[in-house]
């Protein structure tokens, strides 16, 4: 056993920082790597880990004083053979420190360097489209996205920040690298993200290059060096579904910056292993009063909260939602059962792979959709016999012609599904509180399988239209969707959807409804089947097509979607009706 001092490590360009919280005591038993205090500057804070297993023999410092580079923070009786290097400091997602040298992180001592390297600025250019990547974060790698502080629509200054990302040892905030409206977000909840990822797209009034500072909160890494490439072209990733019906970007509006210190709205202010400490024990922060310095959420916040909720004398949100709905327990509020965790391993060999980003964004809109629409599915039957050969002899005239537009059933579906929009217009609608929004235009979206997962992309007045010109355009979009590169535009805007798996095979299935909108049509595959003829006495056969139409209870009645399904089949079955 040796007693060994633990230093504050290189904390890059910051000169002096204050010890804002003490987060061990003489007597503890610290691990490697276990974060000691917690300093603040006026653009960061960290944790300082510790660099040795040991026993706490001595504090060194107090809340309040101030420390730098080398000052001695804790002696530790460790069993450590050799006095290893310091670790990083850990920052908490508080402000950016600002963009250290990367070199700085080479020393042993690693930790976040804070500090904003001056960056070129270009004159400034009318509004244009600029990428926000992720900056230069040291040696984090796949880094998740813990926490969304912008939306599509939002207005964003130099280096304000867009989210918040976590390793497991440390997390920060990633600042935006251009000032505008941000038009799309390319990130979610839970994706990974490393440096130079594509993450927003903002439409904006300059091109300067901004270097704004990562928000470090790392024990074990290096100072986050952010110098952003300006923006550039070549966006590849594919936008969200369609589910998500993103707000219009708004006019540019003067956002304060994040400022120093302040908390970010809806970011409480606590250090990543508060944070991860709540995570743990389900505690949801933004409800956790802060009683340490400016308002920071301590470990022993969470503990007596959790305390609190545990007496009853205290509810959390959701469960104070969950009664005011109907009684706790009662299932007013989705009181689920926790999700089943199984060590699958245990039964034999797995392989565990991330959801893709569409995959993540449509399964948390499909969810939302199921569990908060009343679903009811109609299905129904359509003679497409006489569509089907109109169907092939057109596409025949095409081939001769020498078309490349080939024609599909779902063309067809789509034309036939606007005129029962027309005979059935809550059909058209969507629901907005207690009152209903009737559409009088007719955008259609159809669900598109993609390599990495569904798509829905909107085809636009589809009510204007010809047969040939949706083809070519649902072709356009459907490749689109497959390449990844749908813009949030072509996803927008849908009325109802349509998801064809007839390609594909099956007889019917309860598709989805896409919120907001109201209904959807499942198309599964059509076949010849024996059908009755009442008029010959005899079953003939006939091409049909499967039609399951789903649709919103609270807005469509029973009765009201059979006839819907109804005339959509005497449609596709005498396409002539259309013209009535
Ligand atoms: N019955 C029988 N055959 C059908 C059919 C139907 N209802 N619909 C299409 N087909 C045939 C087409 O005629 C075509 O035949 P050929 O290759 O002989 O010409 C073949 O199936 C493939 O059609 P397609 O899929 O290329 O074209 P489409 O217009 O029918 O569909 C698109 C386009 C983008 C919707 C489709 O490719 C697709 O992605 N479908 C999957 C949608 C999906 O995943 N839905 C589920 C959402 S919920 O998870």
């Amino acid at each position: 056993m040796a007693l060994v001092d633990i230093k504050v490590p290189d904390i890059g360009d910051f000169d002096e920082v204050g010890v804002i919280e003490l987060l061990v005591q003489p007597g503890d038993t610290v691990q490697a790597e276990q974060s000691l205090i917690t300093v603040e500057s006026d653009k960061a804070s960290m944790e300082i880990p510790s660099s040795h297993t040991g026993v706490v023999k001595e504090l060194k410092v107090q809340l309040g004083d101030k420390i730098k580079q080398g000052s001695v923070i804790v002696t530790l009786e460790s069993g450590d053979a050799e006095q290893s290097e310091p670790k990083q400091a850990q920052a908490p997602a508080e402000q950016a420190p600002a963009a250290p040298e990367k070199g700085a992180s080479a020393t042993p001592a690693q930790a976040p360097a804070p500090a904003p390297a001056p960056q070129p600025a270009a004159a400034p250019a009318a509004s244009e489209t600029l990428e926000v990547r992720v900056p230069d974060i040291g040696d984090f790698k796949d880094v998740a996205v813990i926490e969304m502080l912008v939306a599509v629509g939002d207005t964003v200054t130099l280096e304000q920040s867009l989210f918040t990302v976590e390793s497991d040892k440390a997390s920060m905030e990633i600042p935006s690298s251009a000032e505008g409206v941000i038009k799309e977000l390319r990130v979610a909840i839970g994706d990974k993200l490393n440096v130079g990822d594509l993450v927003a797209i903002v439409q904006g009034q300059t091109t300067r290059s901004a270097a704004p500072a990562a928000q470090v909160q790392s024990p074990a890494v290096s100072p986050p060096a952010v110098a952003q490439p300006p923006a550039q072209a070549a966006s590849q990733a594919a936008g969200a579904p369609a589910a998500a019906q993103t707000p219009a970007p708004q006019a540019a509006q003067p956002v304060p910056a994040h400022q120093p210190g302040t908390p970010t709205p809806g970011l409480p202010h606590a250090s990543p292993s508060v944070r991860k400490f709540a995570r743990e024990l389900g505690v949801p922060l933004a409800e956790v009063k802060g009683t340490g310095i400016k308002g920071r959420i301590t470990q022993e916040d969470v503990q007596s909260f959790t305390r609190s909720v545990m007496a009853g004398s205290l509810q959390t949100q959701a469960q104070a939602s969950g009664a005011a709905k109907g009684s706790a327990g009662a299932g007013g509020g989705l009181d689920l059962l926790p999700w089943p965790k199984v060590d699958f391993a245990k039964f034999g060999p797995v392989e565990r792979k991330e959801l893709s980003r569409i995959k993540k964004i449509s399964g948390a809109n499909l969810s939302r959709n199921w569990v908060m629409i009343p679903h009811v599915t109609n299905n129904d039957e359509a003679d497409i016999t006489a569509l089907e050969a109109f169907r092939v002899q057109t596409n025949q005239e095409g081939e001769k012609a020498k078309s490349p537009v080939k024609v599909t059933m779902l063309a067809f579906v789509i034309k036939a599904v606007v005129a029962a929009l027309k005979k059935f217009p809550e059909f058209n609608a969507s629901l907005d509180g207690d009152a209903l929004v009737f559409k009088q235009y007719y955008h259609i979206g159809f669900a598109a399988d993609t390599p990495n997962g569904l798509m829905v992309p909107v085809l636009k007045d589809a009510d204007q239209k010809g047969i040939l010109q949706i083809s070519q355009e649902m072709g356009e979009l459907a490749k689109k969707a497959r390449d990844g590169k749908l813009g949030m535009g072509d996803m927008q805007g849908g009325c109802f959807s349509i998801s064809s798996l007839g390609g594909i095979g099956g007889t019917h299935f309860t598709p989805i409804i896409n919120a907001p909108e109201v209904a959807i049509l499942g198309l599964s595959r059509s076949a010849m089947k024996p059908v009755w003829n009442e008029d010959k006495e005899k079953f003939v056969p006939r091409l049909v097509l499967p039609l399951s139409l789903s649709y919103d209870h609270r807005v469509i009645d029973g009765a009201a979607a059979a006839r819907f399904n109804a005339y959509l089949g005497q449609v596709l079955a005498d396409y002539r009706r259309i013209l009535l």
